[in-house]
């Protein structure tokens, strides 16, 4: 098989024009990084001219990112490769057929976590549409994260049925998870190694082919489509899991009255002999679009593939418990307040709050899946009236988020840290105080930013998550 698509590939030379299908926090970066390079002639952003992202397509062919947030290099990247002719953005899917590699970065979230079902329409609509045009000698590569698995199954089958190709014979076919982060995009890509995973052997050279140019620091590291698939979803589990652990100490922590981070701080000192503490940070949840649903496309991965897993039926995976301690942190945060506001001498019913905080992670204007949403509906559900305040976030669907930090504490009954904005390090008990103008204050701190000591000196009753050494201190 390998040897026909070798003979193919070898004859077709090297990768020159590129095509990228979905042009988000992905698929943005990746293709400006593609155009950069002198190896490669050409890049074509793919975008669907839909109503909620068509205006991308305007925006990028003018130069212009249409990503929100700070991306330091991007706007000057993307400008730059614009007027060099070397990018461009189109709807027309039919000009695949030119293309020597084609890459999709494509959302996937889960429709239902609990019966492990993922909402895939958006990536098999891509897919479909790549094996329209697809050409012989063609590579195409899946970047989004997905269920171990679906490369050389979902994808595979739907590139053939749409091509009538196969792929190992007539193209190559592989994975290169994307491992970016929001506010550090164009770095990651280039500094971080990066996984590439080919159905076979013939496919894995040509991805790395593709990649390797885009690589400063990090380098490329070969291996199976499912492997590739298994360490991605992997890393981003274990990371919910390192947190999952710390948030559960926190919860202990304040159970035993003593501060979690002073546990953190003991237990990190533990170092050398190749001892490496990986002890993350706990807060009032997690959100955004990786952590949050990758525990279930790996658990996925297991159960759809052939092989029969040694494990008790119906016991929760260590990785699952993990995700529902995560999950619980948001009504943890709620249990504070109500806890507090008690303490106050309030009822929840009729209490205002004030939310500091919108996007899932720090100085960022991401909030996807924030764990602000699921605090506030408990608070609302529980008679309480909410504002909220986020210096990054633009908008977001039936919450009204407001940038002026003086309107949302007005007459606030409590203010709840639920990002660690940097301008919240900077929140004064006095100024707050003044602000509220309540009689008896409510701070529940979510992610450890303010001086404890400094609010209760104030009057406030103070909670904070994992701080068991404060929260219940004596009220002034
Ligand atoms: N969080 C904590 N405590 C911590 C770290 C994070 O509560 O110590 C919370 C954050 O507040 C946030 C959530 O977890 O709500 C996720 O934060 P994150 O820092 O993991 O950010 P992501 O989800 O954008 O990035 C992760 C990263 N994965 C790993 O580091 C293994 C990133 O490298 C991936 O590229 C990204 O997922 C992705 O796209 O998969």
């Amino acid at each position: 098989m390998g040897n026909n698509l070798k003979e193919i590939l070898d004859k077709k030379g090297p990768i020159r024009k590129i095509g990228v299908i979905g042009m988000g926090y992905v698929g943005i970066p990746a293709a400006a990084l593609f155009a950069d390079q002198d190896v490669f002639d050409s890049v074509l952003g793919f975008q669907r001219d839909s109503p909620s992202s068509g205006y991308k397509i305007d925006m990028l062919n003018a130069g212009v990112s249409p990503l929100k947030g700070e991306e330091p290099g991007l706007d000057e990247l993307i400008k730059k490769v614009v007027s060099a002719g070397k990018f461009k953005c189109t709807s027309d899917f039919s000009r695949i057929a030119d293309i020597d590699a084609v890459t999709l970065a494509i959302q996937t979230p889960f429709a239902n976590a609990a019966s492990l079902e993922p909402d895939f329409d958006a990536l098999i609509e891509g897919i479909r549409q790549v094996g329209r045009y697809l050409s012989k000698g063609a590579l195409v590569v899946l970047e989004s994260t997905i269920t171990p698995g679906t490369t050389e199954g979902l994808a595979r089958k739907v590139l053939e049925e749409e091509s009538g190709l196969v792929a190992g014979k007539d193209f190559a076919l592989a994975h290169a998870p994307e491992r970016v982060m929001v506010g550090r995009l164009l770095r990651n890509i280039r500094e971080h190694d990066r996984i590439v995973g080919g159905i076979d052997a013939v496919s894995t050279v040509r991805a790395v082919e593709l990649y390797s140019p885009v690589l400063t620091t990090g380098k490329v590291i070969p291996m199976s489509a499912t492997a590739a698939e298994v360490t991605k979803t992997t890393e981003n589990t274990l990371r919910d899991l390192q947190i999952a652990a710390i948030n559960q100490l926190a919860l202990y922590c304040e159970a035993m009255g003593i501060n979690v981070y002073d546990v953190r701080a003991g237990v990190d000192s533990l170092k050398g002999e190749g001892i490496t503490r990986a002890v993350l940070y706990p807060g009032a949840g997690v959100g955004g679009h990786c952590l949050t649903k990758d525990t279930y496309h790996l658990e996925r991965g297991v159960k759809i593939s052939k092989g029969k897993l040694d494990y008790p039926a119906g016991l929760d995976s260590i990785f699952v418990l993990a995700r529902k301690v995560n999950d619980f942190m948001p009504v943890h945060m709620f249990n504070l307040t109500v806890n507090a506001l008690l303490r106050a001498g309030k009822k929840s019913s009729g209490s205002r709050v004030a939310i500091l905080g919108w996007a899932f992670i720090a100085n960022s204007d991401d909030a996807r899946n924030p764990p602000s949403e699921p605090y506030r509906n408990l608070l609302i559900d529980a008679g309480c009236s909410v504002t909220v305040h986020d210096p990054h976030v633009l908008e977001y669907p039936d919450v009204d988020i407001s940038h002026e930090l003086v309107d949302v504490l007005k007459g606030a009954d409590v203010v709840a840290i639920l990002t660690g904005h940097d301008e919240y390090f900077k929140l004064d008990a006095k100024v707050l105080k003044g602000l509220m103008g309540q009689k008896h204050l409510v701070i529940v701190d979510g992610r450890n930013v303010v001086d404890a000591d400094r609010f209760i000196g104030e009057g406030f009753v103070y909670k904070g998550i994992g701080r068991g050494d404060k929260n219940g201190h004596d009220i002034r």
